[in-house]
């Protein structure tokens, strides 16, 4: 037997001993952050179980529905939600919560209240659960400026104040990928122990891809810029090879292959769309911190995606995010594009 390999096996770096790592680099540190996420992972944990078991929970299909027991079933981006919102609230760390679910921003009871905002889409890429495709979690933390006195000010704010942010796959596996600002790490959930172990460690994306993935079905109304970067990737005239086109319509999945291969992913503005489709806060923020933080680019068309500052809470924006050398050659075509007159 060999033990010191065994040793070596079982010298697990769980998400949680990382946190508690990076929390002691700063001494003043109370360990709140680390609380606050180890409620995330709880949330992140039930969901994968969850997502896993939904063909046979029958936890798919519409709000409403009735089972044989007459229990009413809940559709799984609403039970979503709600074990996010119980989660974040019990963490007594947060103080407004924004989620894709919900109209209106939740302002934490004062009682409950800690010092952080999180916006989140608790269940991303929802038009395939029905099929078992794989679909995610999407979150961003920010810090209010008094938690004793906070508004919607507190998450209206430049991307570029955002603390952490992360997404959790539930794919042929569950992954979740973090940031804290200090480089992007990666944690596989092995489930024979439950604990998220961390298997992809700082991340850095490739400078350039072989792949970009868009919804092609939108092409009839792109503008001149994307048409003529998908033109590029299909029919390159620098005597490079083609780009593959992967695109799954799952916003988390088509990122994560982005982060780990390199290419670009491109949600663009389109005439029926003039906003594009994603939301800002809960899931251009994130993707975009994740995607600087590793060292790849995140663009909108006009600017660097993290530099907007949001008016409404579900305010959309169009993105592009990626390889850095991709990300440059669709900033190129944007600006030619303002520089031709009109
Ligand atoms: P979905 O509508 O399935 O929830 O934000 C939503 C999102 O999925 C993203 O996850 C995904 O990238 C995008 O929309 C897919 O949109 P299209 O179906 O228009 O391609």
């Amino acid at each position: 037997m060999d033990h010191v390999a065994d040793a070596h096996r079982t010298d697990l770096m769980t998400i949680t001993r990382h946190v508690l790592n990076e929390q002691s680099k700063h001494p003043e540190s109370k360990g709140d952050f680390t609380i606050l996420l180890s409620h995330i992972v709880l949330g992140c944990k039930f969901l994968c179980s969850a997502v896993n078991k939904a063909g046979l929970a029958k936890l798919i299909g519409l709000a409403g529905e009735t089972n044989v027991q007459g229990e009413e079933q809940k559709k799984l981006d609403v039970l979503s939600n709600e074990v996010f919102v119980k989660a974040l609230m019990s963490s007594g760390r947060t103080c407004i919560l924004v989620s894709e679910e919900e109209e209106e921003a939740t302002f934490v009871d004062p009682s409950l209240r800690g010092k952080y905002c999180v916006v989140f889409d608790p269940l991303d890429g929802s038009s395939n659960i029905d099929c078992g495709v794989g679909v995610g979690t999407i979150f961003g933390v920010y810090m209010a400026k008094d938690k004793d006195n906070v508004s919607l000010e507190d998450v209206l704010q430049s991307g570029k104040n955002m603390l952490a942010a992360g997404y959790c796959m539930y794919g042929s596996s569950c992954t979740l990928v973090l940031s804290t600002g200090n480089g992007v790490n990666g944690f596989t959930l092995d489930p024979s122990i439950g604990e998220f172990i961390l298997t992809h460690p700082n991340i850095k994306i490739p400078k350039k891809g072989k792949i970009y993935s868009i919804n092609e079905g939108n092409a009839k109304n792109w503008d001149t810029p994307t048409a003529k970067f998908v033109e590029k990737c299909k029919f390159p005239k620098d005597g490079s090879s083609p780009k593959s086109l992967r695109y799954v319509g799952s916003m988390v999945a088509d990122v994560h292959r982005t982060l780990l291969y390199g290419g670009i992913f491109l949600y663009p503005a389109d005439k029926k769309s003039p906003n594009g489709k994603l939301r800002v806060l809960y899931e251009v923020f994130p993707m975009s911190f994740l995607m600087e933080q590793a060292g790849g680019q995140a663009f909108t068309g006009k600017q660097q995606a993290l530099d907007m500052v949001p008016t409404n809470i579900h305010q959309r924006s169009p993105v592009f995010l990626g390889s850095y050398d991709d990300v440059e050659e669709i900033k190129a075509l944007y600006d030619a594009e303002e520089m031709i007159p009109t």
